[in-house]
Parts: C-alpha cells; sequence; structure tokens
C-alpha cells in the first residue's frame, strides 16, 4: 500500500463496520483493525469489498499505515477495552496524534482519559455516537468533545460523514473533557423519556379506548405528520402494524420487560448528583425496572385490586387529541430538563455549551431527531441564555394550549388505574416550575424539629435560624451546608 490511510478505527461490530464505510463513502481511506483479527479478514472480503477500506493484523500495522498526525477511532464495547486499547496505543503514537472514543463511554472517565493523554502529549477525544446501525452507515449525529486541539484533524472527516439537517452537519464541537458523552448521555437519556411516553401513549389508547393495531398505527401515522414529527413515532407506526408469521401483531407477544444499558440510569444519577430535578427521564428509567419485575407483578395483579368506579370518557376523537397534546406538552418538559442538567453541569465542569448546536446535533441521525429540535435550536438561536425552554415563546404556548388535554388525560389515566409516570411526572414538574410557593417551608420547619438543621426566614434570607420546637431541645444547631 503506497498511499497512507485517512483514519484507523478499531472494533469491527455493528457500529465500526458501518462507520468504515460510510467514511469510505467520503472519500476517506480508513485502516480496519479488530481484537478478533478474523474479523478483519472477513470485513474486507464481505463488507467492504471492493471499497479502499484496508487492513491491519496488529496494532503496530495499523499505525505504520496512518497519514500523521494519525487518527485513530474505537468503536469497541465502553469500560476497560477502551483503557486496554489506550494503554497499547500509547507506546506506538507520537505527539500531537488524535486517540478517537466513539463508543458510549462514562464521561467521567472521558474527562480522566483526555487529562492523562494530554499530559502524553497525545490528543484525545471522547464522541457520542448515535443513529444506530443505519446511522453510522449513512449520517450519524456526533457529539464531539475532550481536547479541543484535536478538532481542526477530525472536523473534515467528522462534518463528512455526520447526518445532514437542513444542509448542516448534525456535528459540532461540544466542548473540553467529558462534554461530548456527558452530552450523548443526556441524548439518551431523553430517549428513555420519548419513549416511555409513546408507551404510554399506547397503553391509553389500547387499554381506555380499546383501539386494535392498525387503528392506533393510523394515528400515529398522523401524529407524524404534526408537531410529534419524529423518528420514535414513526417506528412505533410500523411496529403496531406489524404481523408475525401467524398473521397475528409482534408486539403483543413481547415480553413486557424492558432492558437497559446504562445511560438513561447514568442520566438519572446525574440528576442526582448535580441537583437537578431531571424527573421525566428518571421515571422513565423507573418504568423500566419495574417493567422488569414481571413474576412479582403477576402476582401482586391477583392480589391488589385497582379503582371500581370508571370515568367516563370524552369521545374517542377528542380523547385521542387530548393523547396527543398530553405527549407533546410532556415531551417539551423533558428536553426543558434535559437541557437544566447541561446546563448545570456546563457551569461546575466549565464547559462552553452551544444549546442551538446541540439542538442542530440532535436534530438529525440520531434516535430522537424530530422536527421538535429544530424549534429548541430556534429557541437558543433567538437567545442562547435562555434560562428554561419552557420560558420560550414557543414552548410557553404550546404547553399553554396543551394543559387542559394533559390535565384530562393525566385524571382519566388516574381514574382508570392506567400508569402514566411520565406524563404524570412532567405535569408536576410543570406545576412545580411555575409556583411560586412550594410547601418545601414545612419541610425545612420538619428538619429543623427533628434535627436542628436550621431555616432562613421569608424576610431574612441568608440568616439560618434554629427554633427549639418542644421547649425540651437545646439551642444548639447543626451545621449548615447543602450536600
Ligand atoms: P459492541 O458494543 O458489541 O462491541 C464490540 C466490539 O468491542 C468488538 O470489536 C469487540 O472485539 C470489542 N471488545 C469487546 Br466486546 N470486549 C473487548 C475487550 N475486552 N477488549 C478489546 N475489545 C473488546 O459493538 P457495537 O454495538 O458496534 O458498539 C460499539 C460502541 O458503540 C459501544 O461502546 C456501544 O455502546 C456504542 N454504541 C452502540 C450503538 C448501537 O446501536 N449498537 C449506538 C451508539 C453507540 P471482538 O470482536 O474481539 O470481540
Amino acid at each position: 500500500m503506497s498511499e497512507k490511510a485517512d483514519i484507523a478505527l478499531i472494533g469491527l461490530a455493528v457500529m465500526g463496520q458501518n462507520l468504515i464505510l460510510n467514511m469510505n463513502d467520503h472519500g476517506f481511506t480508513v485502516c480496519a483493525y479488530n481484537r478478533t483479527t478474523e474479523k478483519v479478514d472477513a470485513f474486507l472480503a464481505n463488507e467492504a469489498k471492493g471499497t479502499k477500506v484496508v487492513g491491519a493484523k496488529s496494532l503496530e500495522d495499523m499505525v505504520s499505515k496512518l497519514k500523521k498526525p494519525r487518527r485513530v477511532m474505537m468503536l469497541v464495547k465502553a469500560g476497560q477495552a477502551v483503557d486496554d486499547f489506550i494503554e497499547k496505543l500509547v507506546p506506538l503514537l507520537e505527539k500531537g496524534d488524535i486517540i478517537i472514543d466513539g463508543g458510549n463511554s462514562e464521561y467521567h472517565d472521558t474527562e480522566r482519559r483526555t487529562k492523562a493523554l494530554h499530559e502524553k502529549g497525545l490528543l484525545f477525544i471522547g464522541t457520542g455516537v448515535s443513529g444506530g446501525e443505519d446511522g453510522a452507515r449513512y449520517g450519524p449525529s456526533l457529539m464531539p468533545g475532550g481536547d479541543k486541539g484535536a478538532w481542526p484533524h477530525v472536523k473534515d472527516i467528522f462534518q463528512g460523514i455526520a447526518a445532514k439537517a437542513n444542509g448542516e452537519p448534525c456535528c459540532d464541537w461540544v466542548g473540553d473533557g467529558g462534554a461530548g458523552h456527558f452530552v450523548k448521555m443526556v441524548h439518551n437519556g431523553i430517549e428513555y423519556g420519548d419513549m416511555q411516553l409513546i408507551c404510554e401513549a399506547y397503553d391509553l389508547m389500547r387499554l381506555a379506548l380499546k383501539m386494535d393495531h392498525q387503528e392506533m398505527s393510523d394515528v400515529l401515522a398522523e401524529w407524524n405528520k404534526g408537531e410529534l414529527d419524529s423518528f420514535l413515532i414513526e417506528i412505533t407506526r410500523d411496529i403496531l402494524k406489524f404481523k408475525d408469521k401467524d398473521g397475528s401483531y409482534l408486539v403483543e407477544k413481547i415480553l413486557d420487560s424492558a432492558g437497559q444499558k446504562g445511560t438513561g440510569k447514568w442520566t438519572a444519577i446525574a440528576a442526582l448528583e448535580y441537583g437537578m430535578p431531571v424527573t421525566l427521564i428518571g421515571e422513565a428509567v423507573f418504568a423500566r425496572c419495574l417493567s422488569s419485575l414481571k413474576a412479582e407483578r403477576v402476582e401482586a395483579s391477583k392480589l391488589l385490586s385497582g379503582p371500581i368506579k370508571k370515568p367516563i370518557l370524552k369521545d374517542k376523537a377528542l380523547f385521542l387529541e387530548d393523547i396527543r397534546q398530553a405527549l407533546y406538552a410532556s415531551k417539551i418538559v423533558s428536553y426543558a430538563q434535559g437541557f437544566m442538567l447541561l446546563r448545570e453541569a456546563a457551569k461546575v465542569h466549565n464547559w462552553d455549551l452551544n444549546y442551538g448546536a446541540i439542538a442542530l446535533m440532535w436534530r438529525g441521525g440520531c434516535i430522537i431527531r424530530s422536527v421538535f429540535l429544530g424549534n429548541i435550536k430556534a429557541a437558543f438561536d433567538k437567545n442562547p441564555s435562555l434560562p428554561n425552554l419552557l420560558l420560550d415563546d414557543f414552548f410557553k404556548s404550546a404547553v399553554e394550549r396543551c394543559q387542559n388535554s394533559w390535565r384530562d388525560v393525566v385524571s382519566a389515566a388516574v381514574q382508570l388505574g392506567i400508569p402514566t409516570p411520565t406524563f404524570s411526572t412532567a405535569l408536576a414538574f410543570y406545576d412545580g416550575y411555575r409556583s411560586p410557593r412550594l410547601p418545601a417551608n414545612l419541610i425545612q420547619a420538619q428538619r429543623d424539629y427533628f434535627g436542628a438543621h436550621t431555616y432562613e426566614l421569608v424576610n431574612q434570607p441568608g440568616k439560618f435560624i434554629h427554633t427549639n420546637w418542644t421547649g425540651h431541645g437545646g439551642n444548639v444547631s447543626a451545621s449548615t451546608y447543602q450536600a
């Protein structure tokens, strides 16, 4: 081989193979490597046959085939495998070379790796890659962060292969350290939320309105023409009407026990860590946890009864429109909460996040792609320091327009005994967020009563007071700090 390769890609599973073929289509020469090297030969002989892709038998061989500065991207299982490859690559690379991790790595790991490699003169990028198999092959959403010095060296490749929304690449530099993987993590959390919201709408159509599958699919097809237009609504439309070989609907044969690989949970953990009320994603993760207690639920269903009095539902068409509006309003709350988490993490880590650019990165290529993200981009373009999406005129009026339907749906679900955790928590958040006064004054009094934790008075903020509530407690207070 006379001409050197533009980039190496380690990891020939579904994401790696498809990303290589995508890079090849865009004119880049890729050197492919995999821990199990037989997979390199198989890839070259099959999927990559007739392309410019070259293979490597070892990491040394791979590095020798690269242009300088060398660019090495990994798409391997997140965790130890990434650290193991980095350890093996470091002695083979030179100062200024670039290592990219495109897996679903935990952002703290990316922070650590960026710092450690920077000290060795190597530039590290931790990038979110979203869109699954198809995205990787024909245009993913890419969310790179890490050592900014690396960005000019990978920008052409990344923006070349990324999905495009209105001609603009769904990829831009996110920020320092773990910023790219943090944004990808929040993206995945939002994906959990969107999926659960659609599942609740399906449950209401199925149980409250007793609709059949073709009917439900037709409703989603209609919803997909308006403000809910999105990839997840589109695939659910197709899933609902998909028939198995025996002519029955496949979705009803699938065990109602949801799996998860961790990124939703990480988002919920980050929300707790940064003290942000990202309640909808939290509920979506817990809904999956509850679903996985299948055997316990089946037993409980024999013992615990639901409501006896059934509400009188509205006309079917009106209630369907209520469900659509409840879904839309809840979705707005979920994204507002996701951006609240991004904003807080950015403050803590000193990341200079561009929220409009993040919305654009999610606008195409990825699983949460939707028309709605265009509205979010417009909101942040209009006001980059918008404190909360709910305060943007477009979203404020959308939620106000939907709120009667939203309340009717949550009330009906409660009365019918149909669980709608994400519809409900989104509404509770909305009502909490718009409340100038919450009952937390009573929490403060309770804390002070039993633990001398002190409280502040409305008219004397900043001054911490302890009251001897019982007359027999002491006057010594606990120290005041926020965990
Ligand atoms: P997998 O997550 O299944 O990983 C397979 C690759 O990891 C193979 O190359 C395998 O090598 C390598 N690997 C494993 Br497994 N353990 C290893 C170890 N201990 N040391 C070295 N290599 C090891 O593949 P994927 O689904 O293509 O995903 C790749 C990355 O992209 C993951 O981080 C994933 O979370 C992320 N991601 C996946 C998707 C998706 O839709 N699948 C979407 C977005 C992001 P081997 O062939 O020798 O076993």
